[in-house]
């Protein structure tokens, strides 16, 4: 590829020249959900933090799966110019991310393929990766020191083996710096992420930075550290905008073009950034065959029941016009979900309105309904929440779930 068709690419790039994300789209695509290391930062049950923000991701896809929705995106929004993947594990450590790229060039010849790595994988898949046609890789690198390094990260898996401590970190760094030597000697363009955590790397950033610019990184974008629950750093208080400015100034100076549009976007994330049209595209909407969502996030201990009044349950899962989602512990009222009842009750239509249903129940452990179909109830199934049919009250139903009466 000649440096003008590069320039033009990356002209089209919404995370790489500011000016393209007001007017071109990107899609990432989740295929990825195993990772190879263990960011303090990061609840894998959830999302990946390096490009994401944290909350399950509402679907892990096949190779073919994606390929198919990047098809059904592409004829919505013709914006649509980079195809992504961030997640929500890291995309080099899941075979199915090769898969991905390889059936989605074939198909969209047209559109421009990113990854986002942290790099532990990278020196081995730099040339893989450039021969699929990949010319925008990011690296999550949060240290150049190994003794920042080791309290950044819990363990690396390398050579079948977990390893933790400064003997992880120092693996890691060079692997990351590897990794980024290789990509630029390709002729890559290589964006550095590198998340911001307050009494941790701070101070150690310019670092990051000067060492990134003098292998030859294109940019770097400095992420805050987004605070997770059940990580190792959920008690951590993330770095004010103030603080972030500053310190992007400051790397600004070191003579190395900062991002400052992120938007920490989710691993199925779709559209123009800040404006994520993922929901519309959810699992039934894009398929043809049957949806296979996968939760990555915990089951919440609540029951989302089908009623028109709040004391009975007295609608189908398909026909009801509001889900009252009730606390199985003390019974009281979580929230009312409204549905809108305006939908086809077959077709892609039909099934786009239930997986949009299931969506916004947020992942309760039980559903009571009169009656279900069997796509909605293979799905929820599928999901590990557990259906009961049936005609009685919430109380009644509260007290037999309480006292097991409903099996899971
Ligand atoms: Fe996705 Fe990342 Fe490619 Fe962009 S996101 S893989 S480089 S196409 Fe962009 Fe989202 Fe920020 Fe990432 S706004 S989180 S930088
Ligand atoms: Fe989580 Fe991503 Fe770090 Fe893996 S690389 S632990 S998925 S933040």
């Amino acid at each position: 590829m000649t440096d003008s068709a590069l320039s033009g690419l990356i002209a089209e790039h919404p995370c790489y020249d500011d000016a393209a994300h007001k007017k071109f789209a990107r899609m990432h695509l989740p295929v990825a959900p195993r990772c190879n290391i263990q960011c303090n930062y990061c609840n894998r049950k959830y999302d990946c933090s390096n490009e994401s923000r944290p909350g399950v991701t509402s679907e892990v896809l096949s190779p073919q799966e994606a390929a198919d929705k990047v098809g059904v995106v592409l004829s919505k929004i013709p914006e649509l110019k980079v195809i992504g993947i961030a997640g929500p594990g890291d995309p080099l450590a899941n075979e199915a991310t090769f898969e991905t790229i390889a059936l989605v060039r074939e198909r969209y010849p047209q559109l421009t393929m990113c990854i986002s790595t942290n790099g532990l994988a990278l020196p081995d898949n730099a040339k893989r990766l450039y021969d699929l046609g990949v010319r925008f890789v990011t690296i999550t690198m949060n240290a150049v020191d190994p003794e920042v390094g080791s309290k950044v990260y819990g363990h690396v898996i390398a050579d079948g083996r977990s390893i933790s401590g400064m003997e992880a970190a120092s693996l890691l760094i060079s692997r990351q710096l590897e990794g980024l030597r290789r990509c630029v000697d390709l002729g890559m363009v290589v964006k550095i992420n590198i998340v911001m955590i307050p009494g941790i790397n701070v101070d150690h950033i310019p670092d990051i930075v000067r060492k990134v610019k003098e292998i030859g990184a294109y940019t770097v974008n400095i992420l805050p550290l987004i605070p997770v629950a059940g990580t190792k750093f959920e008690g951590l208080d993330a770095p004010t905008p103030e603080m972030r400015k500053h310190l992007m100034d400051e790397c600004g100076d070191l003579g190395i073009r900062v991002m400052r549009h992120c938007k920490q976007c989710r691993a199925d994330a779709i559209g123009m950034l800040g404006n994520d049209r993922s929901s519309e595209f959810a699992c039934g909407s894009c398929r043809t065959a049957e949806a296979r969502p996968i939760l990555l996030g915990d089951l919440r201990d609540a029951v989302a029941v089908a009623s028109d009044d709040g004391v009975n349950i007295n609608r189908g899962f398909g026909n009801a016009s509001s889900f009252y989602i009730v606390d199985i512990g003390d019974g009281h009222l979580i929230e009312k979900v409204d549905v809108d009842t305006g939908h086809s009750v077959a077709g892609q239509d039909h099934k786009s309105h239930i997986s949009s249903i299931i969506t916004s129940l947020k992942s309760p452990r039980y559903v009571a309904v009169t009656e279900i179909g069997p796509y909605p109830s293979k799905t929820l199934d599928g999901m590990g929440i557990n259906v009961i049919v049936t005609d009685t009250t919430i109380d009644d139903v509260l007290r037999r779930i309480r006292d097991g009466s409903y099996k899971s």
